[in-house]
């Protein structure tokens, strides 16, 4: 592959913020605007910046806006802490409301986190009020401002309420001390280097605004599977450190939370034993916690990965995940703080030739009986799917099925199985779909976003979490267009009802500015990719056929863990996963009646999802009316064709885009063309032999 990033080099933050401005400040490119009237108008209250209150976060926004406002509107604004203010803008949060001469706002229409944008219009002053219940809704009100801002919106009649659908809007980093990213496909990591710490806390800091701007308020900042050297970071020997980065992340709304080795009281030498209900081991913990706490009086909580892929966990004292999560909830409720506790759990070595096991139920078999039995802060993480971020997989049925218990979703923006960031796949409209699925739990209209944001149960906390995408690459994504799926997640947390086609429209036009082919052309091409790289891969929710362990590129028998089976089941006579009762693996019975009566029948079972829940022959015809051998055939022609028209349309935005990020996405939709050709060949081949049946169009297969 001809690689388009410069990673040779490590400590470059401030020559990126240079040398590659556009690449490197993503959405946040505040560039000049080049209208005078509208700036005219625009600095009429830009011109004073008024903040009533006075905190890190505060200051966090005043800047932000400082920054932004100059490079926008090429002023200098004045900053104060004037109480009557005329033509500003004004910061405050509810606290401050006293100092606001008869502003009529009323705070019971937002949440914790929530705010209110306002322009007050006199004869002789206009303001515009950025308020927040709390700080943090302060500075959210500040970027939503820039965004108007960037996007060229009026300002001049502003009556904006908003707040988050979900409470805990989380990212998830899997980034390991010696620098690498647990699938990560951007660089280095922003966070360590050589087993220490990163000096490059601007580099962070740029991190921070990014999250914060749409929305994040949670962060975990190590990889989930926590080797020796990451246990050390619950130690007093790394939390200095660790207090650093999480004051960063203050500043900006965002707690910070630590993945923990399950077994750290035998790791770090102090026990023998890690079982959950040993009276030194819930001690330690709690001592543990303590510590923590001295250090970080506002620490997130633990975000957990047990008995899993060779992780410990508490099944190696006979223990369940209930008994593991409530001990190390007993230690970090008295702080406040939260367990992550995350459901992927499943036997890895299984052998998938006994068919009666099946690695898709694990998740629903391990914790739908521990209903009820979790501690009030613990947290169940759920992966979106049962199996693990296929391009299509079925909605994992715990969501909606452990009414009291709390849970949220995690989402993978990493493209591990998506085209790692070489390929353009936009993931937000797959990320609506999921949160729009019909769970059933409360009967008909129980989606899944309201599972997760605690509506529909009475979750003291919920959320969504995601594993982020980026690193030390100048553009902190590797695909420049990859920027799009951080903003999305971030955007739709906040707010699960916004239209895919909203998001996308506002991440272009504060990326690359007011250009309307622009803006339609790339519109179009997030918007598509995630159907087009699913064309040229593997179908109808069959999954995987990529190779094992890296997760990239073409194997169609590509198996993980040993010599045998496959995840498809594929032989001369039909290919697919049986998971019904009748004759599977019984899965298709973790649903609730509806789904599992749609998914359990080949004529209710939707055409996308067909391979994930039936074994069918090759003849087999789908609702389209085509056969599933052909269905292969074509969408696997199809989608070469559409990764060429992905590259035909960025090429008529040449001389439009500043030329580093034209000619970066170039090589990378360059090499997705060639890349899917591979796909095409290698999938159409395989099942052109192993079925025996011809192209009914007769095109070349190799
Ligand atoms: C962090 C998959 C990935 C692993 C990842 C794991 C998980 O198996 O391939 O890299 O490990 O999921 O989510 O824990």
């Amino acid at each position: 592959m001809k690689s388009t990033i410069d990673n040779t080099e490590y400590n470059l933050t401030e020559q990126y913020k240079v040398n590659h401005k556009e690449s490197y400040a993503a959405w946040l490119q505040y560039k000049k605007i080049d209208d005078a009237a509208l700036v005219k108008e625009y600095q009429k209250w830009a011109s004073n910046i008024e903040s009533l209150a006075d905190s890190i976060v505060i200051q966090s926004a005043q800047n932000e806006l400082n920054t932004a406002l100059s490079l926008m509107l090429d002023i200098q604004p004045k900053i104060s802490s004037d109480i009557k203010p005329v033509n500003s803008i004004v910061l405050a949060s509810m606290k401050e409301l006293n100092l606001l001469d008869k502003l009529d706002v009323d705070f019971d229409q937002i949440n914790e986190d929530g705010y209110m944008i306002k322009t007050v219009t006199s004869d002789e002053n206009s303001t515009i009020y950025l308020l927040g219940k709390r700080d943090a809704g302060v500075l959210y009100a500040a970027f939503h401002l820039l965004r108007l801002m960037q996007n060229r919106e009026k300002l001049d009649h502003l009556n904006i309420v908003e707040s988050p659908k979900n409470q805990l809007r989380m990212i998830n980093q899997w980034d390991n001390m010696d620098g690498s990213i647990e699938r990560g496909y951007a660089g280095k990591s922003i966070f360590y280097k050589d087993d220490v710490f990163s000096e490059e806390l601007n580099r962070i800091q740029d991190y921070a605004r990014l999250l914060s701007s749409v929305g994040i308020n949670a962060i975990s900042i190590n990889n989930v599977n926590v080797h020796q050297v990451e246990t050390n970071l619950i130690t007093s020997s790394l939390l200095p450190k660790v207090t650093e980065v999480a004051s960063i992340f203050r500043a900006y709304g965002i707690k910070t939370f630590l993945s923990i080795n399950y077994a750290s009281t035998i790791q770090l030498g102090d026990l023998d034993t890690a079982d959950p209900l040993d009276p030194e081991v819930k001690e330690w913990w709690k001592n543990k916690a303590k510590e923590i706490y001295r250090f970080i009086p506002d620490f997130g909580g633990f975000l957990v990965k047990a008995d899993s892929e060779h992780r410990p966990g508490p099944f190696t004292y006979n223990r369940n995940h209930a008994d593991g999560a409530n001990m190390l909830a007993e230690a970090l409720e008295p702080f406040g703080g939260l367990v992550i506790w995350r459901c992927f759990v499943y036997n890895c070595l299984q052998d998938w030739r006994d068919r009666s096991t099946d690695r898709a139920r694990a998740a629903y078999d391990h914790f739908k009986p521990l209903d009820g039995q979790f501690h009030e802060n613990v947290i169940l993480q759920i992966k979106n799917g049962p199996m693990d971020f296929q391009v299509r997989e079925a909605v994992s049925p715990l969501f909606g099925a452990m009414p009291q218990t709390n849970q949220m979703m995690e989402f993978q923006v990493t493209q591990e199985y998506t085209g790692q960031q070489r390929h353009l796949c936009y993931l937000v409209p797959q990320w609506k779909e999921i949160l729009d699925f019909d769970t059933y739990a409360n009967g008909e209209g129980s989606p899944v976003k309201q599972v997760v944001d605690g509506s529909m149960f009475p979750y003291r906390y919920s959320g969504i979490a995601a594993v982020s995408n980026i690193g030390n690459d100048y553009n902190w994504t590797g695909h420049t267009l990859a920027q799009a799926n951080l903003y999305g997640f971030g955007r739709l947390t906040w707010n699960p009802d916004l239209e895919a086609e909203t998001i996308t429209n506002e991440w272009i036009g504060q990326t690359f500015g007011q250009d309307e082919l622009v803006n339609e052309q790339i519109s179009q091409m997030l918007l598509k990719s995630w159907e087009i790289y699913e064309h040229y891969t593997s179908p109808l929710g069959v999954g995987w056929m990529v190779n094992p362990h890296y997760h990239y590129g073409p194997n169609v028998d590509g198996y993980e863990y040993s010599v045998w089976g496959t995840y498809h089941f594929a032989d001369c006579h039909g290919i697919g996963v049986d998971r019904t009762v009748q004759t599977g693996t019984g899965y298709t019975a973790q649903y609730f009646k509806e789904n599992t009566e749609m998914y359990e029948s080949l004529d209710t079972c939707p055409d996308e999802l067909l391979l994930f829940f039936h074994h069918v022959p090759y003849t087999h015809k789908l609702k389209s009316g085509v056969t599933v051998i052909q269905h292969i055939y074509n969408t696997h022609f199809e989608g070469v064709q559409e990764a060429e028209e992905l590259k035909e349309r960025w090429t008529t935005l040449k001389d439009r885009i500043n030329s580093e990020r034209y000619e970066d996405i170039l090589n990378r939709l360059e090499e997705q063309v060639s890349h899917s050709k591979e796909w095409r060949d290698i999938i159409n081949t395989y099942f052109y032999r192993k079925s025996g049946i011809a192209d009914e169009q007769n095109r070349k297969i190799y």
